[in-house]
Formats: structure tokens, C-alpha cells, sequence
């Protein structure tokens, strides 16, 4: 076994993760320029591969390549949703009741199959969402954290001993399963995200319906497979695909039906809004992660290197297509001239192309079409409120690309870097997620207005600020409302033992990882065990202390 962290390329150019796939895959035979594999896929669903009951398929296309088809799969119906919540409360008793350090032993085992494949998944990621491939090895690699911080969590899940006010009587807190789990997740971080929501579900006893995205059901697949491969029983995680408000819509209307007993669901904010909803009128649980726009604050004392290099990753990497990518970039205004002109020279430098092709891109492909359409309609908001474009002309043609763009543009869907000049408050594109590569850029006054501006969005995940000022960055931290904040870094960033999450609009308040994502995933169970033989009430019973007359002549003591 092989335990590679590197991510700088090196990774083997193996084509196939047959041995990840096996167990009924159909190869189908592929017609794409690369000749690469393409597959028919299934659901899970009690460990069986399954195709959806009414037999509709789609497609999943590599968006930096659009000829080249991945495979095909089920368009998951309300039978094929039902029959997954049917065979994960099937599991529920016994996977509730065997032990915590068993079920984090495989979860152990998931991590170090993950350790295993990982330049295969890496490459298959790549594939599917068109990031590159040392964004694909660092999230696999979060991946991975995540299983070995829970498989040791799995020996702890601790409850505590409490004294009771009664003699001869003992107080318990146990930490309960809460039962079935939905999980719906994103595109853009679709090997990370659904292991920070499926790994702690299952290390504190729940089972799961996944509903994979619709832009990376392979995969997804792959991720199931190896699941069940580390020795995970059948029906605990289930695994449906389907699209935009087929399979997903199915799973959170089971919550009306009394069918789920928590959903999590990292996506946009309107669409939380509605789970919330649901959620909250049948008193069930949710964990939302939304959408963010990050503010990053540049002050005169920041060493302004490293604050345009953190900035310029913060926007572009991963396409901006992070919920923690840069939104607003506040600039004091002393030194808002000379960062701009070194931003913008890094921006006119920037390398983009399929990173499974061409080495040192910075971003590659937007994750799909519908992100890159849904991208240049957002964009335009910028202008139309009086936003000066200093750079960026929407998608990427063979007549119309930046120098730094390598293969052929019209092979996938790629994007210019934007960069909006003159950008206030008063704007749409000031409070509107963008989710692609496009930074606006605000000027500030002092630090005061710097603070202001930077919680003047609706949205309140991660945010940042370069200083080398003490008392600025101290005041930030404390003043800014957001559920993450960086201080001389950029607004991404998360680890697997950090609490990840936000406040305002982007969640309801739950945070991933860490500790703190167990609080998600179980409920708190208290017990009294009471040892005298007889009935104690507590209150009423209780011994009362008689307070004694004090003899301190006080006067003399003073
Ligand atoms: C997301 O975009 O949904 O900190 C998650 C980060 C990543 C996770 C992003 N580790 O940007």
C-alpha cells in the first residue's frame, strides 16, 4: 500500500479503476478522441447495483471535454428513493447497535482504501468536474483526513457521568443515533463534502440515502463502492443518482412523509431555504452549508506579495467555484492603485486548459455547462449596475482567449478570469454569490469602513483580511460575522478537524467537521439510574442545607 500525499502531478496514468469498479460494471464502448472508458452505472441500494425502476438514464460528460462521455446513469424515481430509505432503515437496528470502534474501524478501512486509489480517484475527479489535479489530490486527501479523524472518534463518541442531587442515584448522557440521514451534496466538492456528512452520520450509528450530484455520479459510485469494499453492511449508505428536482426533490418530500430523520445539504442558499422549511415543519433536523460571498480585506501594513497571491488564488482557484472562493476584494484605498496593478498582471498571466492534459493550469473547465451558463447570466449584473470589467470576455473561444489558455476551448467549457472594478454597496453583483472566476473589487476608506463593508453581504461563511497591524487583525476577527475567517491567508482553506460552516445566509448555523459536526449527527440522551429502592424526587427530596449564624465580628477584622 502506498500512502501519497504528493500533489504536485506524478500521479500514474493508470486509464481504468476497474478494480474500483468491478462487480457489474458495463464498460460501453467509447467514442471520445481520448478513447477513454465509459461506463453504464448504477444506484446502491442495500449493496445491490440497481438501474432506476422506470429504466431512464443520463449522462455525465467531462466538462473539460465534452465529447467525452463518462457513462450513463439512473434517473432515480420515487420508487427507487423509497426502496433506499426502505433498505437504510432495514439497517438502522444493527448498525446502531454494533459498537462505535467497530464502526470506526471501517471507516479506518475506507481511509486507507482511499489511500490506495487515490491517484485514480484523483484523475477520475478531474475527469468528471474539470478541476485540476492538485485540487483533486488535496480534496481526496480531505477525504481521507476525514475517515482517519473518525475512525478514532469511533473510540470515543464520549457520553459523561453526572452527579445527581439524590444519594444512591447515578445520571448518564449518551450520544444516540438520530436514524435515517439524506445527504445531498454539490458538484464542486464532490468527494470531501459528502465524507465531512456520510463519515461522522455513520460513526454515531446512522444509515444514509446519498443522492449524488448530478454532475459527478461516477464518482460518487467509485466512493460507494469503496464504502462498502472497506466492509461497510449493506443498506448503511445508499447511493440513488438523478437530476436537478427528480431524486433529490423525492428525498426531501420523504421528510413530509416521516421518512427521514435528518438531511444535509450543502448547496445554494435558496434551495437550503426550502429544505429548512420542510425540515422545520416536521421538527427534523437539517444541516445546511450555503452559499458565501467571502469578503478579503487588504489593509496598507499587509506585505502586499503574499496578500495579491492570496487574493488571486482565493478568486481563481478551482475556477471560483468554491463556496469559500473570494467574492468582494476590499482594498484600503492608500494602497488600492498599486495592488490592483499587481493583481492584474498576475490575472493577464493566468494559465487555464484541462489539467488532465496540460501541467501548471491554475483552473481548468467550469464544473458543467449549466454552471458556466448560470456564470456568464450572473456576470452581467456587474456592468448593468456600473462595475467597470478591467478584464474577462466571458467564455473562452478559439477567436476570443486569453494568451495564457492551452488546447482547444471549444473541447469543454472554459471561462476568462473577470475582474469588476468600482464596485459599492449599493450593487448587485456587492451581495450576489458569482460562483465563477470574477472578482469585484471594492475600495475602503479606512478600517472601520473596511469592517463595514466586509459584513455588508447577505452572507456570512468565510472571510479574510491581510494585515500586519495587531489591533486590526484582532478587530477584525471579532468584529466580522462569519463563520470562518482568515487572517494574512485566503478565504479557503478548511481542514477536517476545523469546524466548517457559516452564519447569516450561508447555513442555518450546523458546522461540518471536527468534534462539532458530531452535535449534527446525533442527539444528546440522558438517563438516572436510581440504585436506592425507593422513589426520589428530584427537587422535593432534596436534603436542604441549614445555613449557620455567622460569628465574624466583621468591624473588627477591617
Ligand atoms: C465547498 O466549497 O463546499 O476550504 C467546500 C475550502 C475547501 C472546502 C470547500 N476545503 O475551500
Amino acid at each position: 500500500m502506498r500512502f501519497n500525499r504528493s500533489l504536485h502531478g506524478g500521479y500514474r496514468t493508470r486509464r481504468h479503476m476497474v478494480h474500483v469498479l468491478e462487480a457489474g460494471l458495463t464498460f460501453i464502448e467509447a467514442n471520445n478522441p481520448k478513447n477513454r472508458p465509459s461506463v453504464k452505472g448504477f444506484n446502491i441500494i442495500n449493496g445491490q447495483l440497481t438501474e432506476s425502476s422506470d429504466g431512464t438514464t443520463f449522462e455525465s460528460k467531462n466538462p473539460a471535454l465534452l465529447s467525452d462521455v463518462l457513462g450513463s446513469f439512473p434517473l432515480s424515481t420515487k420508487t427507487d428513493v423509497d426502496a433506499a430509505l426502505d433498505a437504510a432503515h432495514a439497517a438502522f437496528p444493527a448498525w446502531s447497535a454494533t459498537p462505535a470502534p467497530t464502526r470506526g474501524q471501517i471507516i479506518g478501512n475506507m481511509g486507507r482504501l482511499l489511500m490506495e486509489h487515490k491517484d485514480d480517484l484523483v484523475r477520475l475527479q478531474a475527469r468528471e468536474i474539470g478541476k485540476t489535479l492538485k485540487e483533486c489530490g488535496g480534496e481526496i486527501q480531505e477525504a481521507i483526513d476525514t475517515c482517519l479523524f473518525f475512525q478514532s472518534e469511533g473510540r470515543r463518541l464520549y457520553g459523561q457521568t453526572v452527579n445527581s442531587e439524590l444519594p444512591d442515584k447515578e445520571l448518564f448522557t449518551y450520544r444516540r443515533a438520530l436514524g435515517v440521514c439524506g445527504i445531498i451534496n454539490a458538484c464542486n466538492f464532490p468527494s470531501a463534502v459528502p465524507f465531512w456528512k456520510m463519515i461522522p452520520a455513520i460513526m454515531c450509528g446512522n444509515t444514509c440515502v446519498w443522492k449524488s450530484p448530478q454532475d459527478s455520479p461516477l464518482l460518487s459510485f467509485a466512493l460507494a463502492r469503496i464504502m462498502h469494499q472497506a466492509g461497510l453492511p449493506d443498506g448503511v449508505i445508499n447511493l440513488v443518482h438523478g437530476k436537478g428536482s427528480g431524486a433529490g426533490q423525492h428525498l426531501i418530500n420523504a421528510v413530509d412523509e416521516g421518512r427521514v430523520n435528518k438531511i444535509s445539504f450543502t448547496g445554494s442558499t435558496a434551495v437550503g431555504k426550502m429544505i429548512g422549511e420542510v425540515c422545520g415543519r416536521n421538527l427534523v433536523s437539517c444541516s445546511l452549508e450555503l452559499g458565501g460571498k467571502n469578503p478579503l480585506v487588504i489593509m496598507p501594513s499587509a506585505n502586499l506579495e503574499n496578500a495579491v497571491e492570496g487574493a488571486y488564488w482565493a478568486g481563481f482557484g478551482t475556477a471560483g467555484q468554491r463556496c469559500t472562493s473570494l467574492g468582494n476584494l476590499i482594498i484600503h484605498k492608500d494602497i488600492y492603485d498599486e495592488f490592483v496593478a499587481r493583481l492584474m498582471d498576475k490575472v493577464h498571466s493566468t494559465q487555464i486548459g484541462d489539467s488532465l492534459e496540460h501541467d501548471d493550469v491554475l483552473y481548468g473547465s467550469m464544473l458543467s455547462q449549466k454552471y458556466a451558463d448560470d456564470f456568464l447570466q450572473v456576470i452581467q449584473i456587474c456592468e448593468q449596475d456600473g462595475a467597470t470589467k478591467l478584464y474577462g470576455e466571458g467564455r473562452i473561444t478559439s477567436e476570443n482567449k486569453p494568451s495564457g489558455f492551452k488546447g482547444i476551448p471549444e473541447d469543454g467549457v472554459f471561462m476568462w478570469p473577470h475582474v469588476f472594478d468600482g464596485v459599492t454597496e449599493d450593487m448587485r453583483c456587492f451581495h450576489e454569490e458569482l460562483f465563477g472566476p470574477a472578482i469585484t473589487l471594492v475600495k475602503a476608506n479606512d478600517f472601520d469602513h473596511a469592517l463595514h463593508l466586509a459584513n455588508a453581504s447577505p452572507y456570512g461563511l468565510s472571510s479574510a483580511i491581510y494585515t500586519n497591524d495587531r489591533l486590526e487583525a484582532y478587530r477584525f476577527k471579532t468584529g466580522i460575522k462569519a463563520g470562518m475567517t482568515g487572517i494574512n491567508n485566503s478565504t479557503t482553506g478548511a481542514e477536517a478537524h476545523l469546524p466548517f460552516g457559516g452564519v447569516k445566509g450561508s447555513g442555518n448555523g450546523t458546522r461540518e467537521s471536527g468534534i462539532w459536526v458530531i452535535e449534527a449527527y446525533s442527539y444528546w440522551h440522558a438517563v438516572n439510574d436510581e440504585l436506592s429502592g425507593k422513589l426520589q424526587l428530584a427537587q422535593m427530596d432534596v436534603d436542604e442545607i441549614e445555613m449557620v449564624e455567622a460569628e465574624v465580628r466583621w468591624d473588627e477584622l477591617v
